[in-house]
C-alpha cells in the first residue's frame, strides 16, 4: 500500500513537470505479434497513459517497442504550445554573420542537395523511471545537412555560434539573483560553428519518409544524431550566426545537470568538484521494454540510448542473480537506437524483478540509481538502471 502510494506520488511530481497526469484509463495493452503471449508488469501504475487523447504530450508505450517507431507513435514535448505553420507561406531565415543573409521556403530547402536519411534515437533528458521511460523513440529523419545550408549563405570568419530559434514562444519565469521577471521567450538552442559544420547535424522534413506532423516540428527541425532530445529544435524559423556564446533560457539555464567527479559525492566532505554540465550527447541507458512468452521459457526485449560512439554490452539480471549477456540487434543504423533480447529460462511462477545494464565503448557502465544520486543533483539526465517488476503465471 505504501510503496504503491509512494510510487504513485513520485510519479504524479515527474509527471506535473511535464503536466501529464492524466486520469483517464489503464494503461492499454499494445497488439502482440501473432502467437505472443504476454507476460505482464506488475509495476505500472494504474492511472499512467502515455498518450491521452488530444495532449500535446505523447509518451511511448515502450511495450510496442520496435526498431522504426512509427511517426503516430513518436513521443513529443515541448516547452511551448505546438505552433500551426503554413508550409506554403514558410519561411526559414538565415540572418547575422552570414555573407547572404536570406528567406527560404520549403520548397528551396527541399532542392538542396545532398538528402540525407539518418535513423536517430533519443529521449527526453527529463527521460526516467517516473514517465515509464516512454520520453523516447527512435525514426528515420531525412533532410539537408545544417552545413549545406551554412556554405550556401557563406559563413563569416568571425561567426562561432549557430542559433537555432523556434517558431514557438510564450511567457515564462526568469530568474535572475533574487528577482523573478515575467518574459515572453522563444525557444532557442545553439551549436558552435564547429559542431554546426560536422556532417551529422541534419535539418529534417520528413520522419520515416513523411512531412513531419506538427508535433514533430513541421516543416523544419534540427536532429542531432546521439545527443538529447532538447537539441533538436522543432519548428525552426531562423538560423542566426554571432560571434558571442548564445545564452537563451534554454540553453544557458533550464538545460544543466549539476554533476560531481571525484571524493563520494556528498557536499560536505569538500573532495567532490561540482559543476553545471550542458546537456549535449546522450548517456548510454538500457531499459526493459516487454517480455513474452517464448517456448519453454521467456523472451525479454529492451532498447539502448547511446551516443552512436559503439555499445559495448547490455546484461540482464533476474532477481538475485549474476548479470548475463544479451544479444543486440543494431541493425538500424549508427546513430538508431539498438535493441536487445534476452532468454529468460526456468522463470518460476510468481513476481520477479528484472534488470539490464548497458556498457558503452569507452566503457561506461550504466549505474544503479543510488550511486548516480550521489553524483548528479538535478533530474535530467537520468540514465540510470529501471528495475522492472512481472508476474510469471
Ligand atoms: N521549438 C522547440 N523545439 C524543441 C522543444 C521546444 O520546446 N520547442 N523541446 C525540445 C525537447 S525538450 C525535446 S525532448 C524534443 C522532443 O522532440 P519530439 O517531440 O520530436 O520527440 O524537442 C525539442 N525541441
Ligand atoms: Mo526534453
Amino acid at each position: 500500500m505504501s510503496t504503491e502510494l509512494t510510487r504513485r506520488e513520485t510519479l504524479a511530481k515527474g509527471l506535473a513537470l511535464t503536466s501529464l497526469l492524466a486520469l483517464v484509463p489503464d494503461w492499454a495493452t499494445p497488439a502482440l505479434a501473432q502467437g505472443e503471449v504476454e507476460v505482464p508488469f506488475t509495476d505500472i501504475p494504474k492511472n499512467f497513459n502515455p498518450a491521452p487523447p488530444g495532449a500535446p504530450t505523447r509518451m511511448l508505450d515502450i511495450r510496442k517497442l520496435s526498431m522504426v517507431t512509427p511517426k503516430d507513435d513518436f513521443f513529443a514535448i515541448q516547452h511551448f504550445a505546438q505552433p500551426e505553420i503554413d508550409g506554403g507561406a514558410y519561411r526559414l531565415k538565415l540572418s547575422g554573420m552570414v555573407n547572404k543573409p536570406m528567406e527560404l521556403s520549403l520548397a528551396e530547402i527541399k532542392v538542396m542537395k545532398p538528402v540525407v536519411e539518418t535513423a536517430a534515437g533519443y529521449e527526453c533528458s527529463g527521460n526516467s523511471a517516473r514517465s515509464m521511460e516512454g520520453l523516447s523513440s527512435s525514426g528515420k529523419f531525412s533532410g539537408v545537412p545544417l552545413n549545406a545550408v551554412l556554405k550556401h549563405v557563406g559563413v563569416h570568419p568571425d561567426a562561432a555560434e549557430v542559433v537555432l530559434l523556434g517558431t514557438d514562444r510564450g511567457v515564462r519565469d526568469s530568474v535572475f539573483r533574487t528577482q523573478t521577471f515575467k518574459l515572453n521567450q522563444q525557444f532557442g538552442r545553439s551549436l558552435t560553428i564547429q559542431r554546426a559544420m560536422k556532417p551529422e547535424p541534419l535539418l529534417a522534413y520528413a520522419l520515416n519518409g513523411e512531412p513531419l506532423t506538427k508535433a514533430q516540428g513541421f516543416p523544419l527541425r534540427l536532429i542531432m544524431p546521439g545527443w538529447y532530445g532538447v537539441c533538436n529544435v522543432k519548428w525552426v524559423s531562423e538560423i542566426h550566426l554571432q560571434e558571442q556564446r548564445y545564452v537563451g533560457e534554454f540553453e544557458a539555464r533550464w538545460y544543466r545537470t549539476i554533476r560531481g567527479t571525484g571524493g563520494t559525492g556528498e557536499d560536505s566532505d569538500g573532495s567532490t568538484q561540482w559543476e553545471d554540465n550542458e546537456i549535449t550527447h546522450l548517456n548510454i541507458k538500457s531499459v526493459i521494454a516487454r517480455v513474452t512468452k517464448k517456448g519453454s521459457g521467456n523472451e525479454i526485449t529492451g532498447f539502448i540510448l547511446h551516443d552512436g560512439s559503439g555499445v559495448k554490452s547490455v546484461e540482464v539480471k533476474v532477481d538475485d542473480g549474476p548479470w548475463q549477456k544479451a544479444t543486440i540487434d543494431e541493425s538500424g543504423g549508427k546513430y538508431a537506437w539498438k535493441l536487445f533480447k534476452f532468454n529468460w529460462e526456468g522463470a518460476t511462477p510468481g513476481e520477479h524483478t528484472i534488470v539490464s545494464r548497458a556498457t558503452d565503448a569507452a566503457g561506461n557502465v550504466q549505474p544503479e540509481a543510488g550511486p548516480l544520486n550521489k553524483f548528479k543533483k538535478t533530474f535530467l539526465e537520468d540514465n540510470s538502471q529501471f528495475p522492472r517488476k512481472v508476474m510469471v503465471s
